[in-house]
């Protein structure tokens, strides 16, 4: 709950937070947003490598609470890096969503590079580790300057208590 001290009285409003969720194609994002929000919204096509792709953004929403969150989804190719530009303007905070299955890759690096950089607060979600073979110490060794967060798109409870734990540590946009 926040107070907004320019109005004149104070009133309770609800906190809203703009959180982006970045990561390679096919890395679960859809997948993620659409567990944690079934009347999620998503602009994809057909794809021929697997049943579909973003080719624009997927939208969501949950509630914590008094918190509320707007989830955004960006499209993986290589080739929205413009689309992944606009859809990150004004966010609260990041997820850097990663297939637990594959290598590091210089995608997800580049994608790592410019979340710091940039200076939003942002957390990585390895995902699939419902899967054998995932390569979770790896991706803590590589990525040890950042929250490291072992979750699966398609477990509802684990994606909402991750999620809930990091928009306790944000600030929201509500009040400028
Ligand atoms: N087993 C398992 N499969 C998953 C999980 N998350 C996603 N998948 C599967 O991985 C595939 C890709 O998921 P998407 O959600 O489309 O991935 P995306 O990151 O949105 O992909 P793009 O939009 O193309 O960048 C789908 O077949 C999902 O069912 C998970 O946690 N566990
Ligand atoms: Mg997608």
């Amino acid at each position: 709950m926040v107070m907004c001290a320019e109005w004149k009285s104070y009133v309770m409003v609800e906190e809203k937070y703009k959180i982006v969720i970045f990561g390679a194609f096919g890395a679960g994002k859809s997948t993620l947003i659409q567990t944690l929000d079934p009347q999620a919204k998503h602009i994809e096509a057909d794809c021929p490598v697997k049943y579909s792709t973003t080719i624009a953004l997927d939208y969501g929403r949950v509630q914590f609470g008094e918190r509320r969150v707007y989830l955004y989804g960006t499209p993986g190719q290589e080739r929205f890096e413009f689309a992944r530009k606009i859809i990150g303007k004004g966010m609260d905070g990041a997820i850097l969503l990663i297939d637990a299955t594959m290598d590091v890759d210089d995608f997800v690096v580049n994608m790592y590079t410019s979340l710091v950089d940039s200076g939003i607060p942002f957390i990585i979600f390895l995902n699939k580790t419902d899967l054998d073979g995932t390569k979770t110490g790896m991706f803590r060794e590589r990525f040890a300057a950042v929250d490291v967060n072992i979750v699966s798109a398609k477990d509802r409870n684990l994606a909402r208590e991750t999620l809930s734990a990091f928009i306790e540590k944000l600030r929201p946009h509500n009040c400028g």
